[in-house]
């Protein structure tokens, strides 16, 4: 059979076009960002006029999703895994009211962070709101979960979360495609109240997501995710989720670890499997990527009080992402060190592109700056977060998306005058506007830096949705027109941003100030297609 040599989120692309899809709905955000791309890129996705948008953050995005869902539609959504925090309202809320037609979250987690504040473990939130999860060892999984979640979703009639991590995202292997279903008709709810969560109906839903749960542990159970491979050595049984399985399984080429392995890709975690590793292994080793959620889950679970080895006890690092080589320590393999690096090759610390327009911000900026005290920038995050870093050193705060006008506000109703928000265009459509009326209607003394180059490149130069729109929203949002200004960051225009900064860090109300210059990577690919 033909395979394709798919990453693990083209898998995921092809795999839900393939599962009938009629919609993808979704924020970027390392490491999910390429599956939206995939799509939309896709030539059957076009072919089937597949809805395909980046949306204005990933609460949009789940409830666009959610709202296909509910006309019959088969949707999916995708995110990194901060971005789930940001939708958390409407997932939660999505497991209560139910699906109608299959609905898939996709949240890909960063173990290790390599591109991200932090490395939260998405599983707590799909246990949480009590719905399945899937979590592919590998890209065949990764394409079969997408094609077949949706059914799932349909099954068990409440969203479905399907968890990657980096490592499987972006690493390739051979996929099989199979059958192309046909999408969903268009059909509303069987129960015309089953959306509406008003107190009375919330609380009947409630118990009947309760009641689900004995479904979804069954299923698990019986899931071709899941299984019980026999080993002949008892002294040690091990509990394999998702990419963790293919991680121990690259220490047994020949598809034989001497021990009991629970392979777990589908979650309520499978009890059956579970309860018979305890009754025939003296200790339980859990391999997993992310936060020891089983292993905690496994606490007390054993009646006979079976050992338990993983990232709790030291066995495995409790931090940071797992790897073959981290395995092979734990079951007291010889461990490979890897190749040292050769010291022609210098460490490198990010920076922004010569030439970018957040640069040229940032110098006349801290030309101001020197008049006042230290500490008073605070940032968002996007490429211009490297403000934090030599040679500018700009920025004193990075902390969710958003956070930059409204932790600005605080800080001068604290007593910080003036206090200087540093945010992008997308990061301000995406959670910048909401915290820009609270300083509007609280007449804070605040200047807002909405450094403009018309596109989310810190993920690759998508559209950003606030594009050709900021100045519109900023009076609509009530901030005084005068002290709006836009400006192109380049050299020759230094003097006269530095007039702009130094008026409007002076001015006692909330100012708007906009340095606007296309990225210049963004604007180079967007030439070469043209070509
Ligand atoms: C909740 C959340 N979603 C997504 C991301 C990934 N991400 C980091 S910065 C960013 C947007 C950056 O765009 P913009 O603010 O316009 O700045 P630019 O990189 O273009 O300078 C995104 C999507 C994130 N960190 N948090
Ligand atoms: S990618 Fe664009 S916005 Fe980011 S540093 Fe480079 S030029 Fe600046």
């Amino acid at each position: 059979m033909q395979k394709h040599l798919f990453l693990g989120v083209e898998a995921i692309g092809q795999g839900a076009i393939d599962g009938g899809m009629s919609g993808v709905y979704s924020y970027p955000g390392t490491p999910s960002t390429e599956i939206t791309e995939f799509i939309q890129e896709n030539p059957l996705a076009e072919e089937r006029n597949i809805h395909r948008t980046w949306t204005a953050n990933e609460k949009t995005a789940l409830e666009t999703a959610l709202g296909m869902s509910y006309a019959g539609k088969r949707a999916m959504s995708c995110m990194k895994h901060v971005g789930l925090n940001v939708a958390a309202d409407v997932f939660v809320n999505a497991a209560m009211t139910g699906v109608n037609g299959g609905l898939i979250v996709t949240v890909a987690d960063d173990p290790s962070m390599h591109s991200s504040q932090n490395e939260q473990d998405s599983r707590f939130y799909g246990k949480f709101a009590m719905v399945p999860v899937l979590e592919p060892s590998s890209q065949q999984e990764a394409y079969d979960m997408a094609r077949d979640g949706f059914a799932l979703s349909e099954q068990t009639k409440v969203p479905v979360m399907l968890r990657i991590t980096t490592r499987l995202a972006h690493s390739r292997a051979g996929v099989a495609r199979k059958e192309v279903l046909p999408e969903n008709q268009l059909s509303l709810p069987a129960d015309p109240r089953q959306f509406i969560l008003l107190p009375a109906i919330a609380r009947r839903k409630y118990k009947g997501l309760l009641e689900s749960q004995n479904l979804f542990l069954k299923l698990s159970e019986e899931s071709i995710y899941n299984r019980y491979e026999e080993g002949a050595e008892k002294s040690l049984g091990i509990i394999a989720c998702g990419i963790a399985y293919n991680y121990l399984m690259e220490h047994y080429p020949n598809g034989t670890c001497p021990y009991p392995v629970v392979k777990i890709s589908q979650y309520p975690l499978p009890e059956n499997y579970i309860n018979r590793l305890d009754q025939e292994c003296d200790e339980i080793l859990v391999l997993e990527e992310g936060a020891p959620m089983v292993e905690e889950m496994l606490k007390g679970f054993f009646a006979k009080g079976t050992p338990i080895k993983g990232r709790l006890d030291g066995t495995l690092p409790r931090d940071g992402e797992l790897n073959p080589d981290l395995i092979a320590k734990a079951l007291g393999k010889q461990m490979f060190s890897g190749y040292a690096i050769p010291e022609v090759v210098a460490n490198r610390p990010p920076a922004l592109c010569m030439g970018c327009g957040h640069q040229d911000a940032y110098v006349a900026m801290n030309e101001v700056l020197a008049d006042y005290s230290k500490g008073r920038v605070f940032s968002d995050i996007g490429c211009y977060t490297l403000g934090a870093l030599p040679p500018y050193e700009t920025i004193f705060s990075c902390v969710d998306m958003g956070a930059s006008i409204t932790m600005a506000k605080g800080a001068a109703d604290a007593g910080l005058i003036p206090a200087v928000a540093m945010i992008g265009d997308s990061t301000f459509a995406h959670s910048g506007i909401t915290g820009l009326l609270d300083a509007v209607n609280e007449k804070s003394s605040i200047t807002v830096v909405i450094s403009d180059n018309e596109s989310i490149s810190m993920t690759g130069g998508q559209d950003s949705s606030a594009f050709g729109k900021i100045e519109s929203i900023c009076i609509g949002l009530g901030v005084d027109p005068a002290h709006i200004h836009t400006i192109v960051p380049l050299k020759k225009n230094h003097e006269e941003m530095v007039r702009l900064f130094r008026e409007e860090f002076a001015y006692n109300g909330v100012s708007v100030i906009i340095p606007r210059r296309e990225c210049i990577q963004r604007a180079s690919s967007r030439k070469r297609n043209k070509k």
